[in-house]
């Protein structure tokens, strides 16, 4: 779709007025939500990210990139989280310790927050203890780990070992996602789920907590 195309082309060039403005007019032309994230912002960051591996683009445009990201992601949030029923739980989220990719990290938060659940977003570069310590003194049942990195991934197993050593397991649930992290490596390092995307994020939680609506 035309409009799409230029939205896209707006979060590669890195114009985040334009993109917040695009994203708004494809809000107005009735496109569903869905559709501007998955065709329009979520394609343009994997452009950008096919470019900065071929060395076609540097950090700068690639930061660029995000901030239109995030800019058009204000006007989509609203959309995404008009469904709120509520509270259906807790679920502690952050990007893992050495990680500071957020996007699809506030992505999941946005869509679980959408589905009905508290978030508690911890935000990037989040130690293990402090995810660990958060969502036992809150609470909470689930811990949500987003790593971009094949480096910060291990940082993962370490969340997951901590609730194992204090013997949490039976009260907070760990589910893992990013780009380079997959289902094999979720079940080896003994995580209760895995998300492949923001959508699967909120099945994988609504299972783990025994959610069935
Ligand atoms: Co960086 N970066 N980056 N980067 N960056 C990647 C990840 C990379 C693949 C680019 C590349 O080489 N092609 C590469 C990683 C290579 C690797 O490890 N295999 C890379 C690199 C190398 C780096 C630096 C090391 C570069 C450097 O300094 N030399 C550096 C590291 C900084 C650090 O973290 N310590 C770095 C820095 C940056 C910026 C700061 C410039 C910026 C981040 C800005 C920000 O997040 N605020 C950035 C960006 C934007 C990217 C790319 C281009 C886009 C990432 C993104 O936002 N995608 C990325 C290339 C790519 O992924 N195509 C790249 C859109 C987002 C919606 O997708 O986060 O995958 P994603 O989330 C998805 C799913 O994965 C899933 O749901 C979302 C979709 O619905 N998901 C979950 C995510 N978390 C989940 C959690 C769940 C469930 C599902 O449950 C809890």
């Amino acid at each position: 779709m035309e409009s799409l195309t230029a939205l896209k082309n707006s979060v590669i060039g890195g114009d985040e007025d334009s993109a917040a403005d695009l994203t708004q007019r494809a809000i107005d032309a009735n496109l569903a939500p869905k559709t501007i994230l998955d065709d329009g912002l979520i394609a343009a960051m994997t452009i950008v990210g096919e470019q900065f591996k071929n060395h076609e683009v540097f950090l700068p445009e690639v930061l660029l990139a995000a901030r239109a990201m995030n800019a058009a992601m204000e006007k989509l949030k609203p959309l995404l989280l008009s469904q709120n029923v509520p509270t259906l739980g807790r679920v502690v989220i952050g990007s893992v310790q050495g990680d500071l990719h957020d996007i699809g990290k506030n992505l999941v938060g946005i869509m679980l927050k959408g589905a009905g659940f508290e978030i508690i977003d911890l935000g990037h570069d989040v130690t293990p203890a402090n995810f660990v310590d958060t969502a036992e003194s809150e609470s909470a049942g689930v811990i949500g780990m987003s790593a971009l990195l094949t480096t910060t991934m291990p940082a993962m197993k370490q969340v997951v070992d901590l609730v194992h050593d204090r013997d949490l397991d039976s009260r907070i649930k760990t589910i893992v996602g990013g780009a380079p992290v997959t289902a094999e490596f979720a079940s080896e390092i003994n995580a209760d789920a895995y998300g492949f995307d923001a959508a699967s994020a909120v099945d994988r939680v609504k299972e783990l907590l025994d959610i069935t609506q």
